[in-house]
């Protein structure tokens, strides 16, 4: 590492303070005398051999030369020129996304066994420097970073959310804007809810009239929308660019009324269906005796599996309340097949719990335990308990967005759980990790969305990372208070909730 002109030896309070706001907060950190100083002689090298940690690197430095004015070029090299080194090291304990970071006066180093590591790294590092440096305008500085060592791993695999663009539609550049805020807290999964009663919003070139019939409207009349194909490919890669994975939902069989409302061939009486602007739930079902059903299913696992990385496609099956349960649990179990038919793993609401299915098939908990049976059969779970993640609850009874049925969600009660008591019979081993869902009936606009999500899924993204021991709300919202700025750098209109002490 080539050595500062002064080794600063002293730390600032406020670099100090960074590092022990971090969120969420790492496995452990060793605070070490002084700090490494941005400055416009500060340069980044990078590993030879993997076109990844260049992109990583180049992705952390743009935002970081806006800030500071500095022009901090990015080499390739294996010499340790440069005051950041970003290297792959072979060290399997750091996992696919785990990392070491060591910052003395002369630089920083990150390694990780895996790319995805390198960039949670610099993650990390973004909230060691001061929260002006995500703005995106030119800022006076101290780009102070605290000396120390941090090695970081997180708990769980599957660190998520949900983002219903089927009541009402939210076009590509807002979800990439929510993308990036969540990959700054370490989220690694966005389902993306893309059809209900009221929305089909994935273009489907076999079945055309979904999204141009069945995705025409929202809820209350609100403009509809879907993606093309290309779209949807677009967000994918810049998603995938943020190591999150957008994992795709199509309903079935039920709150599938844009489907039916787009063909007639879908619905028993063979009848097309109006479309749907209203909030009820359960009404509507696809014709499970029908082979017209069992096509089109097809055809839309078959285009959806193809544009996407992930290796799971996520079926809905919640709420079914039109479709007798026979008819339910033969459906599930056909579909599954069919999900299996095109490469890819199958995700349904905890409902699916009622049939039998293959162990590699993950359930997602949201209103009880009946998962737990489907846990003795080997299932693996994915927790949604609506009374604490559930995103489109209100903070408070005077919260004007937002549904009550689960309860009221404060800031304190999102955090102040544990996943692995949550569930009787549903222990730590069964638990691939976390999903916060955020329904979208009474949200319109990208603020509406950040105003419900934030503060609360920065907790559950900790609640995802940090071992248990490393948790408590006490703590917690101190750190989450110094967090207020960094979110007003990023434009993000989160929720001033009352709990927190903000600075
Ligand atoms: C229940 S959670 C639903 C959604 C609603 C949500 C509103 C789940 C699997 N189904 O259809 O949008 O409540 O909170």
């Amino acid at each position: 590492m080539t050595p500062a002109t002064t080794p600063n030896v002293n730390v600032s309070a406020a670099a100090l303070k960074n590092q022990n706001n971090l969120i969420p907060r790492p496995q452990s950190r060793v605070p070490a005398p002084g700090m490494f100083v941005l400055t416009a002689t500060t340069a980044l090298q990078v590993q030879t051999g993997n076109a990844e940690l260049k992109r990583i690197a180049d992705a952390f430095a743009a935002p970081l030369r806006r800030a500071t004015g500095f022009p901090l070029p990015v080499s390739l090299g294996d010499d340790a020129r440069g005051n950041f080194l970003f290297t792959l090291v072979d060290d399997p304990t750091l996992g696919d996304e785990g990392y070491e970071l060591r910052v003395t006066a002369d630089g920083v180093a990150l390694r990780a066994h895996k790319p995805a590591g390198i960039f949670y790294g610099t993650q990390t590092l973004r909230q060691l420097l001061p929260a002006p440096v995500e703005q995106a305008t030119l800022q006076t500085g101290a780009w102070d970073i605290a000396a120390g060592t941090i090695r970081d791993v997180p708990r769980f695999v599957w660190r998520g959310t949900m983002l219903d663009i089927a009541r009402h539609f939210f076009k590509v550049q807002d979800v990439k804007r929510y993308i990036d805020v969540l990959a700054y807290y370490k989220l690694n999964r966005l389902h993306l809810h893309l059809s209900d009663d009221q929305g089909w919003r994935i273009e489907i070139k076999s079945w055309d009239r979904l999204a141009t019939h069945g995705g025409s409207t929202a809820v209350g009349g609100a403009p509809g929308g879907y993606y093309t194909q290309d779209e949807y490919r677009d967000l994918v890669n810049y998603a995938a660019e943020r190591c999150i994975q957008i994992i795709p939902e199509i309903e079935m069989p039920g709150h599938s009324n844009a489907a039916l409302a787009s063909y007639a061939e879908l619905n028993a009486d063979e009848t097309a269906r109006s479309v749907y602007t209203g909030t009820d739930v359960g009404f509507s079902s696809l014709a499970i005796d029908q082979a017209n059903t069992y096509q089109f299913v097809d055809d839309v696992i078959r285009e959806l599996a193809a544009l996407t990385p992930a290796p799971y496609i996520h079926i809905g099956g919640d709420e079914a309340h039109s479709t007798p349960d026979d008819a339910y649990i033969r459906f599930i179990e056909r579909v599954e097949k069919i999900v299996h038919a095109h490469g890819k793993q199958m995700i349904g609401w905890e409902e699916i719990a009622r049939a039998n299915l293959s162990p590699t098939t993950l359930m997602q908990q949201w209103k009880s335990d009946a998962v737990a049976d489907a846990v003795k059969r080997g299932a693996r779970v994915i927790l949604s308990p609506a009374s604490k993640v559930y995103l489109d609850m209100k903070y408070d009874p005077s919260t004007k967005l937002g549904l009550d049925w689960a309860g009221i969600v404060d800031v304190k009660t999102s955090y102040a759980w544990e996943p692995s008591t949550e569930i009787a019979g549903v222990a730590e081993s069964d638990i691939v990790g976390l999903e916060a869902p955020l329904w979208s009936e009474t949200l319109v606009t990208r603020a509406d969305i950040e105003y419900m999500a934030f503060p609360r899924l920065i907790g559950i993204a900790e609640i995802g990372w940090s071992p248990e021991k490393n948790r408590a709300w006490d703590e917690y919202k101190n750190r989450l208070a110094s967090h207020g700025a960094r979110l007003r750098a990023m434009g993000v209109n989160y929720f001033a909730s009352p709990q927190v002490p903000w600075e």
